[in-house]
């Protein structure tokens, strides 16, 4: 081993106003999941290296660069989504000016679509290609055979999966291979981040504090077109029921957590698996509630059963769409027939429902929103939201646009779900519709009488009366 490295992670500035536009006060902000599995791995190995939740602590560039300074490190990682990109970049330039001899770094969902000229054109010497942990691990073990020079022109060009800069020339390196026993990456590493109780869910996702986030695996067999799973056919992966339970346990019992949201893609991909979580959680049941993602398909009323007794008392799922036409146009692999069903079991099992829909699909016309709105009201559900749809760089509606429709921006900085103005819009449909028919949806189904009646029924605790008020407050100001 050479010269200590010092590694800094930051999980660069992002507002819960950016993310969710005017439902910013429902919103989430959650601690960085793939900045502590990476850092996790470093400390496995040995290595020194801190995290910068700059989203979660409100700080700006300037704030950055300060801390920057005060802990001096050789690396800084910069985690990018679509959306934040414009910012890593101007971070990039920012840590550049600081020192020369800082190694840039960035990695994320962002770079499934085009790292060479994102790396042309910006200050960030190495952007890294899917998963992170393996390949810091030996950008880490490079540098510390030398200076970043040699470390650029001699070792970079044995890293799978990065794509860097060496002397203005882009080099692409062949792609890494996905993790395959993911049980060997550690739980994240959250005591690195500001004090988890401090971090909060979607105001629609818990039921108790504190709460966080979980991931119990990666990937996800489908490839629905504007997913990121279509941009990368990576393997679906599981971590064992051991390690579930051990990070679960180590939640309740170090950081005190009462409410889990599994954000999984698809939790109950892999039925056995499910059922044997779900017994182990049962038994946890008294300290512990939590809600999951799932998928019409690969459900059916046992298994809501199961999960219902084990602590779940919310299930998401995208429906997208009251349209069987756009459902199929987008490969989602349903019928809506088998969505209603999956709505008339949780009402039987006693399940609250957070179905996902999405206004501006391809395809769509004002009357394919309106059976979106009233196949919402028709099913029973709790808390159905309408996102705007996303392009997002490298799925494959990105690559088929043109057959859909247009893009109304090219800034990446309103590729969000929540933001106010679309960024894309199908033919047939304008910018104003998009708006108009997403704020009627919200109004249509949330502001009628077995909706209303719905949630005060399900009211159990003095918690969930503070929530509704607060949905209620954000509601009223859209
Ligand atoms: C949970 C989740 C959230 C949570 C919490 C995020 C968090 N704090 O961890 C919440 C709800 C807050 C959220 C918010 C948003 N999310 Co989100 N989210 C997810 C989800 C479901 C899981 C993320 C996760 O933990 N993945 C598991 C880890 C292991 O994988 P990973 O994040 O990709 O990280 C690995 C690599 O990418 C790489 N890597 C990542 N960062 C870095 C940094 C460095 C330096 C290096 C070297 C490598 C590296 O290494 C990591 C470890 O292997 C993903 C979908 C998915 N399955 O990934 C979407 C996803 C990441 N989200 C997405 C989006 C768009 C958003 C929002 C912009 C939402 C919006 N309203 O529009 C915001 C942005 C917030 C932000 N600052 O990132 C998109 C990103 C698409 C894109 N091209 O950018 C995804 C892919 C979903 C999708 N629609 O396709 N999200
Ligand atoms: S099922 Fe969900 S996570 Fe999987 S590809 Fe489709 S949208 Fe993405």
């Amino acid at each position: 081993m050479g010269r200590q490295i010092k590694t800094l992670l930051i999980n660069p500035p992002f507002t819960t106003e950016s993310i969710y536009g005017k439902f910013a006060g429902a919103g989430a902000d959650h601690a960085p999941l793939s900045l502590g599995y990476i850092a996790a791995y470093l400390l496995k190995h040995g290595k020194d290296v801190k995290i910068i939740d700059a989203a979660k602590l409100k700080l700006d560039i300037s704030g950055i660069s300060k801390m920057i300074s005060a802990y001096s490190p050789d690396i800084v990682g910069l985690h990018t989504c679509t959306p934040n990109i414009n910012t890593v970049k101007l971070l990039a330039s920012e840590i550049k000016d600081l020192s020369s001899d800082i190694l840039v770094i960035a990695g994320g969902p962002h770079f499934l679509y085009n790292p060479a000229e994102e790396v042309k054109n910006s200050k960030l010497d190495i952007i890294v290609i899917g998963e992170g942990e393996g390949t810091c691990l030996e950008i880490v073990e490079g540098l510390e055979q030398g200076n970043l020079g040699q470390f650029i022109s001699e070792r970079s060009p044995w890293i799978r999966g990065i794509v860097y800069k060496d002397n203005n020339t882009v080099k692409i390196n062949p792609p890494r291979d996905p993790i395959v026993d993911i049980d060997s990456i550690p739980f994240p590493a959250r005591h690195l981040l500001p004090p988890l109780h401090t971090y909060r869910s979607t105001i629609a996702t818990f039921k108790r504090l504190p709460s966080t986030i979980v991931l119990t695996s990666r990937g996800c067999p489908f490839s629905c077109i504007y997913c990121h799973n279509s941009a990368q056919r990576i393997k679906f992966r599981m971590h064992s029921i051991g390690y579930v339970m051990e990070e679960v346990d180590e939640l309740i019992n170090k950081y005190k957590i009462r409410d889990i949201t599994f954000v999984d893609d698809i939790f109950t991909v892999d039925r056995g698996r499910t059922f044997a979580i779900c017994k182990e959680l049962a038994k946890r049941k008294d300290r512990l509630c939590w809600v999951c993602n799932i998928k019409v398909g690969l459900v059916d009323k046992e298994m809501l059963k199961v999960l219902k007794d084990s602590g779940c008392w919310l299930v998401m799922f995208g429906v997208d769409s009251g349209n069987q036409g756009i459902i199929d146009t987008m490969e989602r692999k349903f019928a809506l027939e088998e969505a209603e069903q999956v709505c008339d079991w949780c009402r039987d099992i006693g399940l609250m429902i957070h179905p996902n829909f999405i206004i501006g699909n391809p395809g769509e016309t004002v009357e394919a929103i309106n059976e979106s709105i009233n196949f919402a009201r028709k099913i029973y559900c709790h808390y159905p939201v309408f996102m705007t749809m996303v392009p997002y760089p490298g799925t494959k509606l990105w690559d088929n646009l043109h057959r859909y429709g247009r893009l109304a921006t090219d800034n990446f900085d309103s590729f969000t779900f929540g933001s106010e103005k679309p960024c894309f819009i199908p033919y047939g449909l304008t910018e104003g519709l998009i708006i108009k028919k997403r704020k009627e949806a919200y109004l249509k189904c949330y502001l009628n009488f077995p909706m209303v009646l719905r949630h005060i029924c399900s009211i159990k605790s003095f918690e969930d009366i503070r929530r509704l008020l607060r949905a209620f407050r954000v509601l009223i100001g859209i």
